[in-house]
């Protein structure tokens, strides 16, 4: 069997419903299974803050590739789904980040898995929670962001 991989998908600029539906269609035309989808949340902007609000949400499934490739086929998506986009909205329409990838830990100049920052995002871990409560619910209670994570 294949490994479980989560991943959490988020947009800011132009149509966010449609790049997120655009996004899993890429990425399901490019292999990857997948299982569970969650529902889109609508996030308060992390970090940065002087940005519009995101619309987050999380699937798992499974591809037989290794991880870096799966990281190709992330940054060719998103390439396209910003190419679209770019002359009307500007550059970022979706970021697509591997979560985890089954039991995988590695550290690569490009490529961190599982996700560093995860455990402290509730618009990863919310979404994440839905579908996958045995791995997130639990690292979900214990985290502290407030900030504000709501369905859509
Ligand atoms: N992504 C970031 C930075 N901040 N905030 C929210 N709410 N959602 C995101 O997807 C997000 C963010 C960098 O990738
Ligand atoms: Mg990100
Ligand atoms: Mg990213």
């Amino acid at each position: 069997m294949s490994e479980k991989i989560v991943l959490s998908l988020g947009s800011n600029v132009g149509n966010r419903s449609e790049n997120l539906k655009h996004a899993l269609e890429s990425l399901a035309r490019d292999g990857f299974e997948i299982e569970k989808a969650s529902s889109v949340y609508e996030t308060e902007p992390v970090g940065y803050k002087e940005q519009s609000s995101f619309y987050n949400m999380a699937v798992s499934g499974t591809i037989g590739r290794e991880p870096e490739e799966l990281l190709a086929i992330i940054h060719r998506i998103e390439k396209e789904l910003g190419r679209e986009r770019v002359l009307k909205y500007g550059p970022r329409t979706i970021d697509i980040d591997i979560i985890i990838f089954g039991d995988r830990s590695l550290r690569t100049s490009d490529l961190i898995i599982p996700h560093p920052e995860y455990k402290n995002r509730k618009f990863v871990l919310v979404p994440a929670a839905e579908i996958e409560p045995v791995i997130f619910a639990d690292v979900l209670k214990k985290c502290s962001d407030s900030s504000e994570v709501k369905k859509v």
